[in-house]
C-alpha cells in the first residue's frame, strides 16, 4: 500500500498536481477512498486540456468568412406555412406519436446558477395562479399530446420523456416526481438517467479541490448527452420501445411544444436525421447562437464568434442575414443519435466555461472567490448537426414558443416574470380565440389593448364549461 501510494503521489507531482494530497493525513477512510477514485490517470490530461482550451479561447476565431446562412430548402416555417402545410405536418406528427414512435427528451443536468437557486430549475415555480413549476408544466403538455394523439387515432398513446439529470439534479428531480405521483404519468414512462461530470480547473492547470478530500466537479455541458445515452443504455431502451423520434429541448423554455407535432411532422416528411427549431433574432446583437453552416457543415455560431458587421448584414427581404437563432429544441433519429453516441461524439470539441469555482486555500480555509478562477469543460448538445446527413430547421413564433427562465427578478430579460408573463399571455390568446371574453372584479369586459398584464388581474368570463376547465388549469 505504501509503495502503491508512493507512486500515485509521483505520479501526481510530476503532472502538477501534487496539491490534490496536501490534507491526505486528515481525511477518513472513506474520504480518502473517495479522493483515489476520482485520482484516475484522466485527470491530469483532463487538467492539461481545460488550462489549453481556455488559452484558445482567449483569442476566438471569427467564424465571419467561413460563414454561410442556411439554404433556404432546409428551412421551414410556422410563420409563414399556410394552414394547409401545417395541418398536413400536425397530421404526420400525430401519426407518428399514435405508433408510439416519439419520445422527449429534457436536458436537466445544469445547475442553474444565473437564476441563483439550489434546486434544479424544472422545480421552479415562477408565480402563475396555479403554482405549477415548470415539470409540471411539461408533464401536462405530455399528456395533452398523449391524449389528443390517442383521440385522433383512437388508441392509447404514451410519450416516454427522458430525463437527463446531473450528480446536482438527480436526486432532488426523483423525489419532487414521487411527490407528485409524477404528474399523474405512469412511473415506467418517465426515465431519469445521469451525465458524467468533470473536474474544475484553475487557470494554470491544477484540479481545485472544494473539500480537502473532494475535487470540484460539474456537469459535462447538455452534450454530455451522447455519452450518457451510451453509459445508461438509453438508446437500447428506446428501441425497445420502439422509438424513432426523440424531441430534445432544455428544462427553462416555459412556452415549449413538447413533442411538438407540427415540429416533429415537419422534420419527418423532409426525411430530417436531425433538426432545429429556431426564432428570428430579435435585432442584430441579441446574444444567441445562429443556426448556419460554417466551411459547409450545419453549426450554431455564437454572437461573440462573429464581428458586429456581420451580424447587422441583411438579406434582400430586410431581414438580418444571420437570423435563425437556436432555442435549444432539436429533433435527432434514434439512428442519429446511435452513430454520433458510437462513433463521432469523441470529435466534439470541449467548451471553455469560467466560473467562480470555491476552493480550499493551502491553510484549509473554504474560500468564495469574488473572481472567476476556473475553468469548466462543456461539451454542446448542438454540435453535433455536423454529422447530419440531412440537416432542417424550423422557424417559429417567438411569442407562442420561447421564453427562457434564465435569471432572477432584479435582471431585465428572461425572468420569472417574463416566463410568467408569457404563458399568461400565450393562454390569454387562447382563450380569446376560443371565444372567451375578460371581465375585471366588478364584471366589466377588458378592453383587448390590456392584453400584456393579463389573467394576473382579471377573472375569465368563459363561454362554456370546457373553456373554463381549460382556464382552471393555469
Ligand atoms: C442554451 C443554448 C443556446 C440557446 C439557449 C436558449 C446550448 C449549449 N446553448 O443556452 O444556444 O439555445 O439555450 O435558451 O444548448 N444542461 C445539462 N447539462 C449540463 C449543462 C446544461 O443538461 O451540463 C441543460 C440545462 O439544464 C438546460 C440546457 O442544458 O436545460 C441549457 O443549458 P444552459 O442554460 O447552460 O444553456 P444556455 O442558456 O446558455
Amino acid at each position: 500500500l505504501n509503495l502503491n501510494w508512493r507512486i500515485l503521489r509521483a505520479r501526481l507531482e510530476r503532472a502538477g498536481q501534487g496539491h490534490l494530497l496536501r490534507f491526505w493525513p486528515e481525511l477518513g477512510p472513506a474520504q480518502r477512498s473517495a479522493l483515489l477514485a476520482a485520482l484516475g490517470p484522466g485527470l491530469a490530461e483532463h487538467c492539461a486540456l481545460a488550462a489549453a482550451a481556455r488559452g484558445r479561447e482567449r483569442a476566438p476565431p471569427r467564424l465571419d468568412g467561413r460563414m454561410e446562412p442556411l439554404p433556404g430548402a432546409l428551412l421551414g416555417s410556422a410563420r409563414r406555412s399556410g394552414p394547409a402545410a401545417l395541418q398536413r405536418w400536425e397530421a404526420e406528427g400525430f401519426h407518428q406519436i399514435s405508433q408510439n414512435k416519439v419520445a422527449v427528451l429534457l436536458l436537466a443536468g445544469g445547475q442553474g446558477t444565473r437564476l441563483g437557486v439550489s434546486y434544479p430549475k424544472g422545480m421552479y415555480d415562477v408565480g402563475l395562479p396555479s403554482g405549477k413549476t415548470l415539470y409540471q408544466l411539461q408533464a401536462e403538455r405530455i399528456r395533452k399530446v398523449e391524449q389528443l394523439a390517442g383521440q385522433r387515432y383512437h388508441r392509447r398513446c404514451i410519450i416516454p420523456w427522458y430525463i437527463m439529470t446531473s450528480e446536482f439534479t438527480l436526486g432532488p428531480t426523483e423525489e419532487f416526481f414521487a411527490e407528485h405521483n409524477y404528474f399523474n404519468l405512469e412511473k415506467s414512462n418517465v426515465i431519469m438517467f445521469e451525465q458524467r461530470m468533470l473536474p474544475a480547473v484553475t487557470f494554470d492547470g491544477k484540479a481545485i479541490l472544494e473539500e480537502k478530500g473532494k475535487i470540484a466537479m460539474a456537469p459535462d455541458g447538455n452534450g454530455g448527452l451522447y455519452r450518457a445515452l451510451m453509459d445508461n443504455k438509453i438508446l437500447d431502451d428506446m428501441k425497445e420501445r420502439g422509438i424513432q423520434y426523440v424531441h430534445v429541448y432544455c428544462v427553462d423554455n416555459i412556452l415549449v411544444k413538447m413533442a411538438d407535432p407540427v415540429f416533429i411532422g415537419f422534420c419527418v416528411s423532409k426525411g430530417a436525421d436531425c433538426g432545429a427549431k429556431v426564432v428570428e433574432k430579435a435585432y442584430p446583437t441579441e446574444p444567441v447562437g445562429v443556426v448556419c453552416l460554417v466551411d459547409g457543415l450545419y453549426q450554431v455560431v455564437e454572437y461573440s464568434e462573429i464581428s458586429p458587421e456581420t451580424a447587422q448584414q441583411r438579406s434582400p427581404d430586410g431581414r438580418l442575414l444571420y437570423s435563425t437563432g437556436n432555442i435549444c429544441n432539436h429533433f435527432f433519429t434514434v439512428d442519429f443519435l446511435q452513430t454520433v453516441a458510437q462513433k463521432f461524439e469523441p470529435q466534439l470539441k470541449h467548451h471553455v466555461a469560467i466560473k467562480k469555482v470555491p476552493y480550499i486555500d493551502e491553510e484549509g480555509n473554504l474560500v468564495k472567490p469574488l473572481k472567476p478562477n476556473g475553468i469548466k469543460l462543456e461539451k454542446f448538445v448542438f454540435d453535433v448537426f455536423q454529422f447530419s446527413k440531412n440537416f432542417v430547421a424550423f422557424e417559429v413564433e417567438r411569442e407562442e414558443e420561447f421564453s427562457p427562465l434564465k435569471n432572477a427578478d432584479t435582471a431585465e430579460k428572461d425572468t420569472p416574470t417574463t416566463a410568467r408573463q408569457s404563458l399568461l399571455a400565450q393562454h390569454y390568446r387562447w382563450a380569446r380565440s376560443a371565444g372567451a371574453t375578460f371581465v375585471d372584479e366588478n364584471g366589466c369586459r377588458i378592453p383587448e389593448k390590456f392584453r400584456c398584464e393579463p389573467l394576473e388581474f382579471c377573472s375569465p368570463f368563459i363561454l362554456n364549461e370546457n373553456k373554463a376547465e381549460m382556464l382552471r388549469n393555469y
